[in-house]
């Protein structure tokens, strides 16, 4: 079997790509099985799809087993990967992604460390857990492909090269930070590292990210710039997925065939609300097929099958050929942030999920194909920890952002309030942050 979108009985006119093919002109390249599923990922994934030890009794459906549900619901247009026997990885690549793993959840550890003893404010979200899907994504990207990602940034930013003082600076709201300590702990950035950021809106990352991705098109189709084939990665929640940024952007995504790879990051929960509960079909990846792009499930927690996933999913798009969207089921294993005690998931489903800690099994992998041994990965470790130990002396040292910091990229044009006519800054008023200066 194989999937055809349906063709519009009158396709509306394409400003951009009146000589490429539009997206459902032809059948997408992957192809699909509901029965005989041949993808790896997908076939493991059928015993702990949704895994949720959450029994939702209103919800009869929900709670059959996902192999039972797959068989009575009517096919839908799943889509899955070529078959890839070989699932070997190199020496360099392997290490490659352990360091980057470990990367990953040392600096998140190191970072709820920091905000106990009180070296940074407001809300932290921390990535411990799906450090697979960063890893398995970002670390197959060109420096001038896109990230757009969430509030739960910090990793995103690391896969994505930001050095770890830059990062570890921002979360202590110093100049040095990655924005001059002006954006924290949610707003991470870097225009040299192509991070368009870091958002506290869910949702609001999105439509940036399909905006990338079309400047990207638009620059090698219309303005002929023959490098111009970055791919943009979106990464977001399944909470964010019920929000209709995410149906307006994978309309205009599979439209205008655009090189983007929608990544939801399904870790079962939206803060404390469980995904079971809150969203009509579970199935993320099924709104893939829904507009005319492919959507694919993924085993979020292993990193192997993540990256052979957005290996064809990132390769399609920069070959033009657009959007995928991919479903990395995953799990975090802190609360939703730092200021949540987390007593709402069950201990059953916690546990079930750090049974399957990406980085152990990665660790597994490696050593028991050879790839590396034992000493090699400490060794990874320990320098990890030093670079850890030292973007927290270089932030803890750095300097807090001059006052006159405080309305720049604020205003278009600060004169209008952030400088007076003396031409001096209005917060440099000390009255300014007791709130009664004239401003
Ligand atoms: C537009 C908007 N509405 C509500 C919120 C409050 N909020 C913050 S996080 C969150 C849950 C998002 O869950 P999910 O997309 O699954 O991401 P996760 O935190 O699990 O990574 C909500 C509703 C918000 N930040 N933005
Ligand atoms: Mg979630």
């Amino acid at each position: 079997m194989s999937f055809t979108a349906t063709k519009f009985a009158h396709p509306p006119p394409l400003p951009l790509t009146s000589t490429t093919p539009r997206s459902n002109d032809k059948p997408l390249s992957f192809s699909f099985d509901h029965s005989k599923p041949t993808n790896p990922s997908s076939s493991s994934s059928c015993s702990f799809f949704l895994a949720s030890t959450r029994k939702l009794p209103r919800f009869n459906s929900l709670t059959k087993p996902h192999a039972q549900r797959r068989a009575s619901s009517p096919p839908a247009a799943a889509v899955l990967l070529e078959q890839t026997t070989n699932l070997l990885i190199t020496k360099e690549e392997g290490l490659e992604l352990y360091k980057d793993m470990i990367l990953g959840r040392a600096f998140e550890d190191k970072c709820a460390e920091m905000y106990y003893r009180g070296k940074m404010f407001g809300f932290v979200h921390l990535y411990n857990g799906q450090e697979a899907v960063s890893t398995g994504f970002i670390k197959l990207l060109k420096k001038e492909d896109y990230v757009v990602s969430t509030y739960r940034d910090h990793v995103h930013a690391l896969s994505k090269g930001v050095p770890s003082r830059a990062v570890m600076s921002e979360l202590f709201g110093k100049a040095t930070g990655c924005c001059r300590g002006q954006g924290g702990s949610m707003h991470m950035f870097s225009k040299e590292h192509n991070l368009l950021g870091g958002f506290a809106f869910i949702g609001e990352g999105i439509p940036v990210a399909t905006g990338a991705a079309f400047s990207s098109k638009y620059r090698r189709e219309v303005l002929n710039q023959e490098g111009a084939d970055q791919v943009t990665l979106a990464f977001f929640g399944d909470g964010t997925c019920n929000n209709g940024q995410f149906f307006e952007c994978l309309n205009m995504a599979a439209l205008w065939k655009l090189p983007i790879v929608f990544v939801v990051e399904n870790n079962l929960w939206a803060i404390g609300m469980s995904h079971l509960r809150a969203t009509s079909d579970p199935q993320i990846w099924k709104k893939g097929p829904a507009f005319g792009m492919p959507g694919v499930h993924v085993d979020g927690m292993d990193v192997l099958k993540v990256r052979e996933v957005a290996k064809e999913a990132i390769q399609r798009a920069r070959r033009g050929e657009g959007p995928t969207l991919v479903e990395c089921e995953t799990y975090r294993f802190r609360g939703h942030s730092l200021a949540d005690p987390d007593e709402l998931r069950d201990p059953a489903e916690k546990e079930h999920y750090a049974g399957r800690d990406p980085i152990s099994a990665l660790k597994k992998y490696i050593l028991e194909n050879n790839l590396a041994t034992e000493q090699e990965l400490k060794a990874i470790e320990k320098k990890i920890d030093e670079v850890l130990e030292d973007a927290v002396e270089f932030a803890d040292k750095s300097p807090l952002p001059p006052r006159s910091q405080l309305l720049e990229n604020v205003f278009a044009d600060p004169k209008g309030f952030g400088i007076g006519p003396d031409g001096k800054y209005r917060c440099e008023d000390p009255k300014f942050t007791e709130g009664t200066a004239h401003v």
